[in-house]
């Protein structure tokens, strides 16, 4: 049985990795910092079929003992403060967490077992200010916020750890990928979040940002799926994950409003406060390298991920969870109301 240790389980995507993971036979370990409350919604049912070990990236001990006890195979790193605003409020915090949690890890790996291989949660947000449309793993990196900063730091030392020790570390860098267990915060969940609580006569008016900036959104279920396939290759390497679609954020409302018949001219408000102090305007990924090499591609349209997020978003308020992130216990959100589909295969 392969082990993995999973680092930010507790997230959306390691919620998801868990349970890729345990589809595909093996024994999954999960970091889990200590807080005064738990923190395992998005668990759910999973929680009684992985190990939950302590540890914080802001401590090497932990690490070490992590590995230790978990003896993995596979380390996938997700954990990190991972939204943008805040990394400008807490830029030191971010860093600690963020850029040298990733050398914590490594080190831990060097030193417990450099055979162990390891997989960066890397971004899109690298790429910042753009030089070119759409981006691939030769684009230049312009980060905008100390977020996108710490993760060029993270991405590197995953390079040089390769490059310099010869561990089979790998640089995922994934564009923007949501779900119904997405944070309240990022912006498809607050939007699909509202437009339900709307539709059930809970909230009156969307407070929103910048209207314009563009992503590349996926479904974070595939993306999982990504960062598998990528520790499978015979030799590590880094990778761009995104659908290849960009869709700006007045999209997104207007789809997530229209899905019950609303115009969302009637809801939204523009809040200045929600600008950002610089703004990453337009991400587009290309994942050629990743469909060749890992017969990878996105599985589900931005227009159905908006819908389904809404969908679930509904469900969850009128079955009054009181959980801001769905428990999958509940069969409708093992897979999100759709079938599961089959693993994408190295071709
Ligand atoms: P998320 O939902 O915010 O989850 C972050 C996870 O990190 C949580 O489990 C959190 O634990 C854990 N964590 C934070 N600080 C920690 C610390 N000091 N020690 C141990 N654990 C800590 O993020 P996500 O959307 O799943 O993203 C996973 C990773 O991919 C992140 O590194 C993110 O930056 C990166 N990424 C995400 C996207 C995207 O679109 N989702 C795109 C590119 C890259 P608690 O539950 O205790 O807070
Ligand atoms: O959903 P967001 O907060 O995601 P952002 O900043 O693109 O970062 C996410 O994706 C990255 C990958 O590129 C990850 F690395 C990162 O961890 C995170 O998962 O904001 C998306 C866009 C921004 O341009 C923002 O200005 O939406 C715009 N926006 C407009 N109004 C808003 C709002 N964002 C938020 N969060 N809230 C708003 O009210």
């Amino acid at each position: 049985m392969r082990r993995a240790l999973i680092t930010g389980i507790t997230g959306q995507d390691g919620s998801y990795l868990a349970e890729l993971l345990l589809r595909n036979g093996y024994k999954v370990c999960g970091l889990v910092r200590r807080s005064s409350s738990t923190n395992y919604d998005r668990l759910g049912s999973l929680r009684d079929q992985v190990e939950l070990i302590p540890g914080d990236l802001l401590d090497s001990s932990s690490l070490i003992s992590a590995i230790q006890i978990s003896e993995p195979d596979e380390v996938y790193n997700l954990a990190a403060q991972s939204f943008v605003p805040t990394s400008w409020n807490q830029p030191v915090l971010t860093g600690e967490f963020t850029a040298l949690g990733v050398t914590r890890m490594l080190e831990a790996i060097r030193t417990v077992n450099p055979k162990i291989r390891f997989y960066q949660a890397s971004s899109s947000e690298m790429f910042g200010m753009v030089n070119e449309s759409p981006q691939n793993e030769n684009t230049r990196f312009y980060p905008r916020s100390p977020y996108g900063v710490a993760k060029l730091y993270g991405h590197w030392m995953t390079v040089n750890y390769r490059e310099s020790y010869g561990v089979y570390a790998v640089s995922g860098i994934l564009f923007n990928h949501e779900s119904p267990r997405r944070g309240l915060e990022f912006v498809s969940r607050k939007v699909t979040h509202a437009v339900a609580r709307i539709r059930l006569g809970l909230q009156q008016k969307l407070k929103m940002g910048n209207l314009d900036a563009k992503r590349d959104w996926g479904y974070a279920a595939d993306y999982v799926e990504a960062m598998w396939l990528m520790m499978q290759q015979p030799a590590p390497e880094d990778f761009v994950i995104a659908t290849g679609e960009c869709h700006s954020v007045r999209e997104l409302v207007e789809i997530a409003f229209g899905h019950i018949g609303l115009d969302y001219r009637d809801f939204v408000e523009i809040d200045p406060a929600l600008y950002r102090p610089a703004e990453v305007d337009h991400l587009r990924g290309d994942c050629a390298k990743a469909h060749a090499k890992l017969g990878w591609r996105a599985r589900v349209p931005f227009e159905d991920l908006v819908r389904m997020m809404v969908d679930c978003d509904l469900v969850q308020l009128q079955a009054g969870s009181g959980s801001s992130t769905p428990n999958v216990a509940s069969p409708f959100f093992v897979t999100d109301g759709r079938p599961l589909a089959p693993l994408n295969r190295v071709s």
